[in-house]
Order: structure tokens, then C-alpha cells, then sequence
């Protein structure tokens, strides 16, 4: 499919709404912040239920203005705030690394529990891993942000994996994921075996827990 737009439109968009796009950012920062506060604080509960800590590391990151253009060109989203709020869905990521398989969807469902917690979208690539090996859980959730006394709605991906899970997707994004360049079958396979140990390896471990 063509690009619908030039990268440097894009940019130019950026320059030209930089007031509306840097409020758009506050609220996601917030939505971000709150969302990774409130799984820090789930964790000592989980500790408590559990007897041993289930969250390994919980990680924040705001997608970079080249990574939201690169998501606009690619799905043709218009260029205007409410719809790139509207179509995003990982403008705020928040990423979960657990101990076990089963504490990623038991921490997932102590999220969704909580009150103004609405789930949006629900991805397991743990259960049906994508076709490149890439595993694990991913929520979109939607949580009120009040900023300056407006309150809006704002998404947040979780993405909850293992460490297995997590070391092949961070091989994954350097090498792979973001590279335009056609990658070598060898490599894609190698990949392959790596996403099966992986999981043969969380396998293991879930039987032992
Ligand atoms: P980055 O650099 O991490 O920001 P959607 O509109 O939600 O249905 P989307 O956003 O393509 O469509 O959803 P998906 O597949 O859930 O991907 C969201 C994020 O998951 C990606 O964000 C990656 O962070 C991660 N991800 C998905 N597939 C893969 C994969 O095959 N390998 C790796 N390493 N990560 C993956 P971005 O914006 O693509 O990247």
C-alpha cells in the first residue's frame, strides 16, 4: 500500500500542534504513571496472596513522536489529535515482566479488577504466539487522566511477559522487528527456535513453581 503521507508532513504537523500534541503527551505520561503506580501497588498484594513476588520489573515507555508517525503513515490515521488517540492504542505502554507464566494472566486479572480499570482490547500472543515466535499478554485499557481539571480517557497497552518471553522480543525488536530490510530466512528460523526454547524453558519453570 502507498503512504498516505510524507514523513516530513508529519514532522510539520508536530511543529505546527505542538501546544495540542504536548497536552496529548501529558495525558498519556499521567495515564503511564498511574497505570505502572497502581501495579507497583498491586504487587505487594500479589506478594502477600502468592508467598514470593510474581513481578519481576514493570517498565514505562511513551511511544516517540517517530514511532506515532510511523504508525500514522502506516494505517493512514488522519492527522489530528482525537484521532490518533483514537487509533493508537500504545501511545502509553507499560510492560510487566513476571515470574511465571500464570502470574502474567493472574497480575492481568488483579488489573482489570480495579475500580475505573475498562479493558478495550485483549491480544494473548501467549496463548497463540504470532507467527515470528513474538509471545506474550497484551491488554488496552482505559483509565480516567484528570489534567488541569479536564478529565478524559486515556489508553494504556500492558504487555505482561515472562523474562524468557521478554529476552526473545527485545532480540526480536533490535534486530528484526524495526528493520526494513528483508531479513535472512536463516535468521527468521533461528528466531523461530529461539521463540520454542523460550517457551519450552517457561514451560519448565511453571512445572517446578
Ligand atoms: P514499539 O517500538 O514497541 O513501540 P492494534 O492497533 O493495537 O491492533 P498494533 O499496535 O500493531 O495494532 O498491536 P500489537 O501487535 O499488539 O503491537 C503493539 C506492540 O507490541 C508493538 O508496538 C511492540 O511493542 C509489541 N510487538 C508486537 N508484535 C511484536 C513482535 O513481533 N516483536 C516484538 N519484539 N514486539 C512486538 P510497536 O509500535 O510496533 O513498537
Amino acid at each position: 500500500m502507498e503512504d498516505f503521507y510524507e514523513n516530513n508532513e508529519i514532522d510539520a504537523w508536530v511543529q505546527e500542534n505542538a501546544r495540542q500534541y504536548d497536552e496529548l503527551m501529558t495525558y498519556y505520561q499521567l495515564a503511564m504513571m498511574k497505570v505502572s503506580g497502581r501495579i507497583r501497588f498491586l504487587e505487594n498484594e500479589l506478594r502477600r496472596e502468592l508467598g514470593r513476588n510474581p513481578i519481576k520489573r514493570i517498565v514505562t515507555r511513551l511511544k516517540s513522536p517517530e514511532s506515532i508517525a510511523d504508525k500514522v503513515m502506516r494505517k493512514n490515521i488522519p492527522l489530528t489529535p482525537e484521532s490518533i488517540g483514537e487509533k493508537i492504542n500504545d501511545i502509553a505502554g507499560v510492560r510487566v515482566v513476571c515470574a511465571y507464566t500464570e502470574d502474567c494472566y493472574r497480575t492481568a486479572d488483579v488489573l482489570l479488577s480495579q475500580k475505573n480499570v475498562e479493558l478495550v482490547k485483549k491480544k494473548d500472543y501467549i496463548q497463540i504466539p504470532k507467527k515470528n515466535g513474538y509471545r506474550s499478554l497484551h491488554l488496552i485499557i482505559q483509565i480516567p487522566v484528570t489534567h488541569d481539571g479536564v478529565t478524559k480517557d486515556i489508553k494504556v497497552e500492558v504487555q505482561f511477559r515472562t523474562s524468557a518471553m521478554d529476552w526473545w522480543a527485545i532480540m526480536d525488536h533490535d534486530i528484526r522487528y524495526k528493520n526494513t530490510f528483508k531479513v535472512p530466512e536463516e535468521m527468521d528460523q533461528g528466531m523461530q527456535r529461539l521463540s520454542k526454547l523460550a517457551s519450552e524453558l517457561d514451560e519448565k519453570n511453571d512445572r517446578m513453581e
